[in-house]
């Protein structure tokens, strides 16, 4: 072993040193290799690089390999224009290639398409990064360096994406906020204007076209009126600038009332020609000022905003006005598939807001300009934990179609509990709609594949934010990271996916690629198991910020997520025999799967009918008890997230460990008061008790509102079932109150969990102690979400603080001080007192 690769061996052996990362590198950390075989392997890279086309681009892959083979390998490189005679890396298009290899013909690669491979050139070794353009040179760039750092010992590759449309979201307005933005503000915008400094949208480009995005619409889809106008346009064209280099578009969500409120035109119908006009020279303005712009998208008639719909107009009436103007200068329109009326009719069985999508579009199929791409949300309703494939995408047979889903946790956690989406989206993807009797999955038809289709293909709304961290949860970033992976190859599998991620984003130490990639890989099911299983939507608060529990929010209102749920039994019937006839919109072939009780999955089962409460699951089990024994599953396992997470402790730098930590503390506490929530409620309304006895029954917790007290007032809480017994207490201060208790526990170790509330308007202080000895301290400071500004008690609000392992005897006393802070009154639902038990964490 020579003395360097000696050094390095020595280096992997050691624990990671504990210094602070904040996240801001994401993926990018471009960590030095330490695995010596790795090294050894790459130790005939070259360090000379030639770039050959001269524009930004290609000199952003070239310092980007330059900065990546630094950090990796330690290799310091020289930058050059021209080939010399030694070994190089040599980036450039195929057409810059043949003139620099005289033998070789011109290779036919698709735009975005790369190839990276080892060639001899005499006695000289070329690394070719060929591009079909430049944007795909930095694709190249970034996966070699993506190999070098997860210690892919194949570094020749050819690959090209899936699909021309790959785009990301962002819903920020011109104030700096941002609608369903759950990692801090705009970094795009502030107080009307674009911001002054945007050196975060440009790391933001770096990151997208570091896994393949090639396009991001910068504002929200609820289009502020003023986009188009001359002054807006000027401001979004310095973004396009910033990401230009990076080989990222820039796109605009439009309002169609546009011509009408920035152009002053009597109207704004599709149909009459002065529209038709004022799209088409507003177009011009936009690509004079923005020359590689990607082009519009559209939510129209959805959610109050306007649309054709007001002048009796189609979507492709109103798409295709929008796709004429584009035409000439190869912009494309997005026009969103979620169009629904919010205001249906919950007393009317057959009302089916499931059903809009397709009942809006799909007699449209064939009528859409080349142009336009329908944009379908994954589900057929909204983004809910679990929900089947929209029937629209097999509808569409001769429109172009992007599926679109949400990396943004707006129903899943809010980047406050750890949801890994990607086996979410690839169960959407690989569903197969056997549209003409044929296998004709998801994926394949956004891809193009299956109904020849030349557009189309992938958009997540995103919403990273000022954030250091982009999305707040350390851990939530695997989800951009994995759908610009999806984006870019569909077949990938979630396993290859967090396994690239950790290892790009806390190393190649075996224990915190295996710890993490597991918490990882199960997060989704076990957010299902303690929220909504099967199939019944997330049961969060949908009239609401839909974070924390709102069971029954879902019923009696237009918004159409019903649940169905009364004593009897739960669920939508979609189907076409009793039901709104919904599942009649799929093909013939899955139609009949879940149209039949027998052959219908149990994780979709409540989506697509109404069952009694004892009806037995393919598993034997009943419905409610699948749902009792869900939640206190899914909560367990969560409750193992932060023990495992600590065993990385020395293996992950300081910052992020101690971030992830605490938000996975916060998440066990939180997922128990989903499961509370959720059991107690149905226990509630169906009167069928917990074979196993948990709901309703917690032995080793006692009431805050039971509690001597001096101060505390009883309080109820709303919705009843978001507090242990409907119930807690305030304390109205300033002085503090307090709650003392006498505990007749056997002597040993318990976990003391205190359940409070965490309300927005202050931060109260909360003291525990026991034989008047302090043994905690802790201040309500605000771990939720900042859509979580309501400062009521409830599911969004309860907090759980546990001290761990105190030791107890008979006849202790307990005292919980409460000190209120601003508007918070130190709440208190109650104290739980738990025997620790010697299990060790769920590998
Ligand atoms: C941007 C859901 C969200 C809205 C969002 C809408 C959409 O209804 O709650 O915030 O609006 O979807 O996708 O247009």
């Amino acid at each position: 072993m020579r003395p360097r690769s000696l050094l390095l061996f020595l280096a992997w052996a050691i624990p990671y040193a504990a210094h602070a990362e904040t996240g801001a590198e994401a993926w990018l950390r471009y960590e030095r290799v330490a695995d010596p075989a790795a090294l050894q392997r790459y130790h005939e890279l070259p360090s000379r690089i030639v770039q050959l086309g001269e524009n930004p681009i290609a000199t952003n892959a070239a310092v980007e390999l330059a900065r990546g083979l630094s950090g990796e390998l330690g290799l310091q490189t020289q930058q050059a224009t021209t080939y010399g005679t030694e070994d190089a890396f040599v980036l450039g298009t195929p057409a810059e290639l043949t003139n620099l290899l005289p033998g070789e013909s011109q290779r036919q690669l698709p735009p975005e398409g790369f190839r990276i491979a080892r060639e001899r050139m005499g006695k000289h070794t070329l690394w070719i990064i060929e591009g079909g353009t430049p944007p795909a040179e930095l694709f190249a760039v970034f996966r070699l360096l993506e190999k070098i750092a997860t210690l892919n010992p194949q570094l020749e590759s050819t690959e090209a994406p899936s699909a021309p449309v790959r785009w990301v979201n962002q819903w920020d307005n011109p104030d700096g906020s941002i609608e369903r933005g759950y990692a801090g503000r705009s970094i795009f915008f502030d107080a009307s204007h674009v911001r002054s400094d945007l050196t975060r949208a440009a790391e933001y480009a770096r990151l997208l076209a570091s896994v393949g995005i090639n396009g991001c619409t910068v504002n929200n889809v609820n289009s502020d009126l003023r986009t188009l106008t001359p002054e807006m346009l000027h401001e979004f064209a310095r973004i396009a600038d910033a990401f230009r280099p990076w080989g990222v578009r820039l796109s605009l969500s439009v309002d169609l009332s546009s011509p009408q409120v920035v152009g002053h035109l009597p109207t704004f119908d599709p149909l009459d020609p002065t529209v038709a006009t004022w799209w088409q020279k507003k177009v011009e303005e936009i690509y004079t000022l923005i020359p590689d712009f990607g082009g519009f998208v559209v939510k129209a008639d959805s959610e109050g905003r306007a649309g054709p719909s007001q002048y009796g107009r189609t979507p492709s009436q109103a798409a295709n006005v929008l796709a004429r103007a584009l035409q000439p200068h190869h912009g494309v329109v997005l026009y969103r598939g979620f169009v629904y009326n919010h205001h249906l009719d919950w007393q009317d069985l057959k009302a089916d807001r499931a059903r809009a999508g397709y009942d809006n579009f799909a007699s449209l199929d064939g009528t859409f300009e080349p142009n336009v791409i329908i944009q379908v949300k994954h589900g057929p309703i909204d983004f809910q934990i679990r929900e089947p494939v929209s029937p629209l995408f097999a509808a569409l047979q001769h429109t172009s179609q992007a599926i679109e889903v949400q990396t943004t946790q707006e129903y899943t956690g809010q980047q406050r509990h750890m949801v890994f989406l990607i086996p979410m989206w690839k169960t959407a993807l690989d569903t197969d709609l056997r549209a003409q009797n044929r296998s004709t999955p998801v994926k394949e038809i956004v891809t193009g594949k299956s109904f020849h289709q030349p557009l189309g293909g992938f958009v997540s709304v995103v919403n990273v934010g000022l954030d250091a961290n982009w999305l707040h949860h350390p851990m939530a970033m695997a989800n951009l990271y994995g759908f610009g992976r999806l984006a870019w190859n569909p077949d990938l599998t979630s396993e290859q996916i967090i396994n690239e991620w950790t290892r790009l984003t806390f190393g190649n130490n075996p224990k915190v690629v295996d710890t993490v990639n597991h918490l990882q890989l199960d997060s989704w099911k076990v957010y299902e198991q303690y929220t909504g299983p099967l199939g019944i939507g997330t049961l969060t608060d949908i009239i609401g910020v839909h974070y924390g529990p709102g069971i029954e929010s879902a019923e009696r209102n237009g918004w159409g997520q019903w649940l169905r749920a009364d004593h009897n039994g739960a669920g939508m019937d979609r189907t076409v025999a009793t039901g709104t006839g919904f599942i009649g919109q799929y093909p013939p072939e899955l139609a009949r799967v879940y149209e039949s009780l027998t052959t219908c999955p149990d994780e979709l089962l409540l989506f697509m009918h109404h069952v009694h409460y004892t009806h037995e699951l393919h598993t034997g089990k009943t419905v409610i008890q699948h749902i009792y024994d869900s939640h206190y599953e899914g909560a367990a396992t969560a409750a193992t997230y932060a023990p495992r997470w600590e065993s990385l402790h020395g293996l992950v730098d300081n910052q992020r460990f101690g971030e992830t930590l605490k938000l996975f503390q916060y998440q066990a506490g939180h997922a128990m008061v989903w499961r509370d929530a959720v059991s107690e409620w149905f226990f509630h309304l169906s009167g069928i008790p917990d074979a196993q006895g948990r709901v309703g029954h917690h032995s080793n917790r006692i009431e805050a509102e039971a509690i001597t007290s001096t101060g505390y007032t009883v309080t109820d809480v709303h919705p009843w079932e978001t507090a242990s017994g409907g119930k807690a207490v305030i304390c109205k201060g300033p002085e503090p109150c307090i709650l003392t208790t006498k505990l007749n526990f056997p002597a040993g170790q318990y976990d003391i969990a205190v359940q409070y509330f965490d309300l927005r308007g202050g931060v109260s202080h909360y003291d525990l102690l026991l034989n008047d000895k302090p043994i905690a301290h802790w201040a309500a400071d605000d771990t939720l979400p900042p859509a979580v500004n309501d400062r009521n008690l409830d599911g969004h609000t309860s907090t759980r603080f546990t001290a761990p392992s105190v030791t107890l005897a008979p006849g202790d006393t307990l005292t919980l001080r409460g000190t209120p802070g601003g508007d918070e009154a130190a709440p208190v639902d109650y104290i739980e007192i738990t025997p620790v038990t010697k299990e060790t964490p769920k590998p």
